[in-house]
């Protein structure tokens, strides 16, 4: 083969390869490679599409910059595109860029500010107020997603200065604690994790309950004035000083330098800094200041020429592993856990990381005593990326046939890579399971955490979940450190508790695949736990939402004696087991409201809410596809355009009355 078809075929495999993990990233919000490794793909190709122009296709992913909408969400036309960056991987890319710029420029002023991991969105105010968000998409046509940016605390729904319009630029980012929060969480819930905090703000921003995107405590950076009427803006520096005094969160530094040295200095400094803020960052960005500079360097068909992203890589370390532990939990699986020497990385000292299960160990062909190469996922959760050494004396580990907590049998489930426990009484999946039981999202006993039930189980004094009910408060009280006033509040907590919804309860069980929300739909469905618990899988699966594998796992959950036994005990204790009559709104279902004008006694907000609680959807435009047009004081062209299009318009009072 000579070279040139040996870069087709290359070129090819590339493309391939990154249009696959595109989608992931993208679409999906679940990668399974690092960014770094996606960068390096992409730059490859570049390169080969560079020295052989011929093997440029139509549709490489070279032309390409973000994701593609898919529909869930009414598409926005972004009126000034949301340009991306390009990358510099090197010092000396850097370099070339400043020798680009002062081709145009004779001495540039940068400004430096890091590069948020997240989500790029656009927010839209109309006199003060914000009116409509936007995810970037592919940079020309995003999604709206207004009603879920309204749930992220530090956007300003109104500025502090009134101006006709403003278009700001920002990226939307998990906080680091959140992020491990919710992987918590949902780790408990038996649920699937997101990869690291940037999946999981796209995760969470493309929600189509704002509800669910509230819980998950976004915040916002902003970096970029896209369109302005009624302000001069000379520079990039000027420009974010003004945003921060409307009442922004503007990027939380930027330096301005006067040459590439000052530049690389500063991109160090963050470079450092980076494991310790409490937000991601993939990189530092370079931007030209002057913007009338700017209009002079212009864009290329992808990127503007006055900036360009630094991109760090990512800190890997060889250490020494030193054992494997192994972990139960809740639903029996056992984890093998990496402990190896502790490393800084990334800003943090770690000495432990998941090897997942047997398939991961054998792929990588771990054993105890081996050199490994660590390094930080997403700059979060250590991940051991391959053996540097290993030690051939030894063969590659193997997880135990006994569960190290009970001694019980451990199998393997077909298709499944996950070893578990099959004793129902092993001590260590009791305790787990309790745990869930009283967390806040499933009986929420307060009190009855990690260190309380590790006693009493130690003691004996619970078995089951039933035995909670039935805990005495003279021997609660002989615990240590806890006094008669806490043993008090523990017997108050779990009385309490026995009138919880029965979603809770049917959550707390710890059903596999069960999470909280499933739980509200079967309570929902089925209404009590009689008719749960005797309902078919084929029943089960009709709730929407609910697949096969969800409905049999409560089939089976139910099928077991023990279970039916724990419910029969609960019950005689007087845990509640029927659910809430739940009949749901639907006035306004699929119905498109604008709300134009001020309203005098809801506010703009509120009544968004209430539309959106009823089944309807608001907007910030009136189009064919309005169905109401809520006009208060003032409205001004969006009622004209109403009535022309023949829009039934309601006043503030008719509103009042239709959601009364
Ligand atoms: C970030 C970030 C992204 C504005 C003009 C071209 C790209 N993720 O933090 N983009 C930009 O700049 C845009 N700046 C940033 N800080």
């Amino acid at each position: 083969m000579n070279e040139f078809d040996k870069m087709q075929q290359r070129a090819k495999e590339l493309r391939d390869l990154l249009s696959y993990h595109s989608k992931r990233y993208y679409e999906m919000d679940a990668p399974e490679i690092e960014d770094f490794e996606y960068d390096m793909m992409l730059r490859e190709l570049e390169e080969i599409e560079a020295k052989y122009p011929a093997l440029i296709t139509p549709d490489s992913p070279t032309h390409r910059v973000g994701g593609k909408a898919d529909g869930q969400f009414t598409p926005v036309e972004h009126v000034v595109p949301m340009e991306s960056l390009q990358d510099a991987f090197s010092f000396e890319e850097l370099q070339a860029f400043d020798n680009r710029v002062k081709a145009v420029i004779d001495t540039p002023v940068y400004v430096v500010e890091p590069k948020i991991d997240g989500l790029s969105v656009s927010l839209e105010y109309e006199n003060g107020l914000f009116v409509r968000g936007s995810t970037r998409g592919d940079g020309r046509i995003g999604e709206d997603v207004t009603a879920n940016l309204r749930t992220v605390k530090s956007i300003p729904l109104k500025l502090n200065t009134v101006l006709p319009f403003i278009e700001v630029r920002g990226e939307v980012y998990m906080p680091k604690n959140v992020f491990l929060d919710l992987t918590r969480e949902q780790e408990l819930n038996g649920e699937k994790t997101f990869k690291n905090p940037r999946n999981a703000a796209a995760g969470s921003l493309r929600q189509k309950n704002p509800k669910i995107t509230a819980k998950r405590r976004l915040d916002i950076f902003l970096f970029n004035i896209q369109q302005i009427t009624g302000k001069e803006l000379n520079g990039h520096k000027e420009s974010l000083d003004y945003i921060k005094g409307l009442g922004f969160n503007t990027v939380p530094f930027y330096k301005e330098c006067r040459n590439i040295g000052e530049v690389i200095e500063e991109i160090n400094r963050i470079g450092e800094m980076r494991g310790s803020l409490p937000f991601d960052i993939d990189g530092a960005v370079v931007k030209v200041d002057n913007f009338s500079q700017r209009e002079l360097l212009g864009s290329t068909s992808k990127f503007p020429k006055w900036a360009i992203a630094f991109k760090y890589p990512p800190e890997e370390k060889e250490t020494t592993l030193l054992d494997i532990e192994i972990n139960v939990g809740r639903t029996g699986v056992l984890t093998p856990t990496a402990i190896f020497k502790p490393i800084s990385l990334a800003g943090t000292t770690v000495s432990r990381a998941t090897l997942h299960n047997q398939d991961f160990i054998n792929e990588k062909g771990i054993s105890i005593g081996d050199k490994i190469i660590v390094r930080k996922a997403g700059d979060i959760i250590p991940e051991v990326l391959t053996v540097s050494w290993h030690n051939q004396e030894k063969d590659i580990y193997h997880i135990p046939d006994i569960c190290p907590s009970c001694g019980g049998k451990v199998t393997r489930e077909e298709d499944e890579a996950a070893l578990r426990c099959c004793n129902p009484d092993c001590p260590n999946q009791l305790l787990r399971n309790l745990i869930h039981f009283c967390s806040r999202d499933a009986m929420d006993i307060e009190g009855m955490g990690t260190a309380v039930l590790e006693i009493l189980v130690e003691k004996g004094l619970i078995r089951t979940a039933a035995d909670i009910f039935t805990l005495d408060k003279d021997e609660i009280s002989k615990i240590e450190r806890m006094g008669e006033k806490s043993a008090e509040n523990l017997i108050n907590a779990t009385e309490n508790a026995k009138s919880n919804d029965l979603s809770r309860l049917i959550f707390a069980l710890g059903i596999r695949h069960i999470g909280q929300k499933a739980g509200k739909l079967l309570s929902d469905k089925f209404g009590s736990m009689d008719k749960l618990m005797n309902s078919s899988a084929e029943e089960i699966a009709q709730i929407d939402g609910f697949g096969t594998i969800m409905a049999e796992s409560v089939t089976e959950f139910f099928s077991h004696p023990e279970s039916r036994e724990l419910i029969e005990k609960l019950k005689a204790l007087g845990v509640n087991m029927q659910g809430k009559e739940t009949v749901k709104e639907n006035r306004f279902d699929g119905k498109v409201f604008v709300l134009t004008g001020t309203l005098t006694n809801l506010k703009r907000s509120e009544a968004g809410k209430i539309i959106e609680s009823l089944g309807g959807k608001t907007s910030s435009s009136v189009s064919k596809k309005t169905d109401y047009v809520i006009a208060g004081e003032d409205a001004g062209s969006k009622l004209q355009k109403a009535n022309e299009l023949g829009i039934t318009v309601l006043s503030e009072e008719e509103f009042s009355k239709m959601i009364k």
